[in-house]
């Protein structure tokens, strides 16, 4: 039966990427007769060190913003992560099943880590292993992610067919990931080549969800371009990563495709056509920061949310982290 899973990691600036990649699909899955499950995945999240005030308060804002983006906690079931400890019950599972070697090929860890990976810490290279149990503990099969999360996708399909092919059953479903729209990659504002990233050291690389109409408005007029106008068509794109960018972030906010968009925009210079993303962006995203805002003076109500989320994120675990210690041979699982 399918099922839909994905998460996002409460490490702080939920960005635009964030939005146009994850958050407003996610919102858009909901409703369609497939249950829907999203999580604010803090276990990710201190693979790299977080201030405990900052990731309470990180995690509370990311729900915010779910809700803010339109996910509905009547259609979809919003929890985080350490509420359930089926994750990482299930994670250590995969932990013995992933081999060394795949953890390490991880285009993210080897980023990450950089040349000190004497440094990082374990929970960074086995990031993989314990997202391949947030989607198997639902038995998820679709997954809903930009196109950075591909690779740990596909990692999570191998998991699952070891699992499988190791203790002989047919039990964990091979996860399809759904990546799809104009905008699975949004770039940095500042450099075409690099991803917009919660953690890029430049404010202005990104158009953070929290941003105002102001600084949103600011940072598309700064955004980095060449000097010719946009080309006549999608073709004329194609080495021009900053103007793509532009163009497929529009495509995004307006729910075209980039094709369309270029009909609509193709020769214009970028003093027309950034003021008219602008107002798009504007439009679009100052009504969900302003409700993010309101939803953060009530985190009590959060907090009320994520536990009834927890708790019916819970049944659908439970049984199958039992099944799988069954599987594996733990006495006393159910
Ligand atoms: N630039 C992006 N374009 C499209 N989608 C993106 N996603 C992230 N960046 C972009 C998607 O957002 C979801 C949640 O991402 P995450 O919280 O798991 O973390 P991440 O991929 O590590 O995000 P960041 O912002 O890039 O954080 P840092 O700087 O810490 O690496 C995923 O579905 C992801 O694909």
């Amino acid at each position: 039966t399918p099922r839909v899973f994905s998460g996002i990691q409460p490490s702080g600036n939920l960005h635009l990427g964030n939005y146009l990649g994850a958050l407003k699909r996610f919102a858009d899955s909901q409703g369609q007769g497939t249950p829907t499950l999203y999580c604010m995945v803090d276990m990710h999240a201190i693979t790299v060190w977080q201030n405990p005030a900052d990731l309470r308060h990180a995690t509370r804002e990311l729900c915010a913003g779910f809700i803010a983006a339109g996910l509905d906690p009547a259609k979809s079931i919003l929890f985080n992560q350490s509420q359930v400890a089926e994750h990482a019950q299930l994670a250590w599972i995969f932990n013995c099943v992933a081999r060394m070697g795949w953890m390490g090929r991880m285009t993210q860890w080897k980023d990450k880590a950089g040349k000190n990976a004497e440094n990082a810490s374990l929970g960074l290279l086995a990031y993989p292993a314990l997202m391949a149990a947030d989607i198997l503990v639902y038995h998820a099969t679709h997954v809903p992610v930009g196109e950075d999360q591909k690779q740990h996708l596909e990692l999570a399909r191998d998991i699952a067919a070891k699992f499988n092919h190791d203790y002989g059953v047919d039990f964990f479903p091979i996860t399809e990931p759904v990546i799809e729209g104009a905008a699975t990659r949004v770039m940095s504002l500042r450099d075409g080549s690099k991803k917009m990233s919660k953690s890029d050291a430049s404010d202005m690389s990104r158009i953070n969800m929290t941003d105002n109409a102001d600084l949103i408005a600011k940072k598309i007029r700064k955004a980095k371009t060449d000097p010719e106008p946009l080309p006549s068509d999608l073709d004329g794109l194609a080495e021009r990563p900053e103007a793509r960018n532009l163009v497929n972030i529009y495509a995004g906010l307006a729910d075209m495709s980039a094709a369309e968009v270029m009909a609509e925009m193709g020769g214009k210079s970028f003093s027309e056509f950034k003021p008219a993303l602008a107002e798009l962006a504007v439009t679009k995203l100052a009504p969900i920061s302003e409700e993010m805002s309101r939803l953060m003076q009530d985190p009590a109500e959060i907090d009320r949310i994520l536990g009834k989320g927890a708790d019916a994120a819970r049944q659908i675990a439970a049984p199958i982290l039992q099944k799988t210690f069954d599987i594996v041979g733990m006495v006393g699982a159910k």
